[in-house]
């Protein structure tokens, strides 16, 4: 490292949260004698803040793009391996980032053992593997212009299939345990597609990737209502995601891209449902405004994000089994510095996470029981409108993090540091990657 510190040097952070403890232990206790008086031990609720954890998209440190346009920021990541670095400095200064999530081929490297080696290094695991079988890659053999897993000709089919058990392959070694499908596939126009015969081939296809999943591994289908194809895509709502998922057997399970649904559609019902089938996968947690906009997690409806996280703690709180979903981002940085995006992002859910965990249960239940409908609303707001902020700050530095790493993060001049190092791949093109 020239000028800038290392973001990842625990001596560097320590440094930056020096002059910020003193602040953070009054609003620490401060906020303890508010809980306190509700019945809440803050240790409690920052010990399981500290533990919740998400996992990093590596097609979301580098920037994002819209089809009309990528206006690439200094210092990208030209690799999975520089990819893996920025997402240790996301980790050493939030402390709840501790896994990856992999895009194949966008992170494809032949030495997968040193890529497995630099995670560790890093502190860093692997989550789900993403396939790709929405774009033609150079030396491709059939197109997926009109399909993949449910394209009208077997042998495009085949292929797909084939490159989803290379992901499978993949992420064995780097020892993911699930892989995520999401396919474009669909039709522009009525009459494109047999709209029946379309999902049959879907369920024929992953019937064959279900087959060579790992005894401990999940396939997480993931459905979208729309883009690439405008009128119908095969897997578009939670509904088919569910049927396919029950179809293929019992590691198969749905996730909930949150930019995947209409506005104004109650998201919060959908995983409420998933959960009851024992089917909820996981998570690509980003907020949305219109369409599927990946802008950052809890920047647009908070309170959305809040009322998810609150049937997660439900479901918690009533022991469902096997209940484990995978916390995801899925994000695209296109006016933001992706690392900075990216730890904010983290950091609200917990935020979302810990404000659900202050909801009174057992008033709720008494008022739902009771129908007092104002006061049972009230119960959950009350929880939503604590400022928890100090615990966020103390998990993290109870774990070595930064009480403030975006501060942290610009005192580093990493990002700066990395312009210099990685030299710009010139021009703007479209696309998110
Ligand atoms: C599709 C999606 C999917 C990824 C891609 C990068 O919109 O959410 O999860 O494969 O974004
Ligand atoms: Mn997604």
């Amino acid at each position: 490292m020239s000028s800038a510190a290392d973001p990842r040097d625990p001596e560097f952070i320590a440094r930056s949260n020096a002059d910020r403890q003193a602040d953070l232990t009054a609003e620490y206790e401060s906020l303890g004698r508010v809980l306190g008086r509700r019945g809440v031990e803050i240790d409690v609720v920052t010990n399981a803040v500290g533990a919740f954890a998400t996992a990093i998209p590596s097609w979301g440190v580098g920037t994002g793009g819209t089809r009309f346009a990528r206006f690439p920021g200094p210092g990208e990541p030209r690799d999975v391996f520089e990819k893996l670095a920025d997402c240790a400095v996301i980790h050493a200064l939030t402390r709840a980032t501790p896994t990856v999530s992999l895009h194949l081929p966008w992170d494809y490297t032949q030495d997968l053992a040193a890529l497995r080696e630099c995670a560790t290094a890093a502190g860093l695991g692997f989550d789900a593997v993403n396939s790709n079988t929405f774009q033609d890659r150079s030396g491709q053999r059939l197109s997926y212009k009109y399909g993949s897993l449910t394209h009208t000709d077997a042998a495009v089919r085949e292929q797909a299939v084939a490159h989803n058990i290379d992901c499978i392959a993949t992420g064995r070694q780097l020892g993911s345990k699930a892989l995520t499908v999401w396919i474009g596939d669909g039709a522009n126009f009525p009459g494109q597609h047999n709209l029946a015969g379309a999902f049959e081939r879907y369920l024929g296809s992953v019937a064959q990737i279900y087959a060579a999943l790992p005894p401990d591994w999940r396939l997480l289908v993931e459905h979208k209502m729309y883009e690439p194809a405008f009128y119908a895509t095969v897997i578009q709502d939670w509904g088919t995601s569910l049927l396919a998922a029950q179809t293929l057997g019992p590691q198969a399970h749905c996730l909930v891209d949150l930019g995947h649904h209409a506005p104004n559609v109650n998201i919060e019902m959908i995983v409420a449902r998933l959960i009851h089938a024992r089917r909820l996968g996981g998570f690509h947690f980003n907020d949305s405004k219109y369409g599927d906009d990946d802008l950052d997690a809890g920047s647009i409806d908070p309170f959305r994000l809040f009322l998810i996280f609150n049937e997660l703690v439900d479901a918690q709180a009533r022991r469902v089994p096997d209940f484990a979903p995978a916390h995801m981002l899925d994000q695209s940085h296109n006016v933001t510095d992706p690392i900075e995006s990216l730890m904010a992002s983290a950091i609200e859910l917990q935020r979302a996470f810990a404000r659900a965990l202050l909801v009174d249960r057992d008033k709720l239940a008494e008022y739902q029981r009771t129908n007092d409908v104002l006061m049972a609303a009230q119960t959950l707001r009350h929880a939503f409108n604590t400022d928890v902020t100090p615990i966020l700050a103390r998990a993290r530095v109870q774990r070595g993090g930064a009480i403030d790493p975006i501060a942290a993060y610009r005192a580093s001049g990493y990002r700066e540091d990395c312009a210099r190092k990685r030299p710009a791949r010139g021009g703007s093109s479209s696309g998110i990657v």
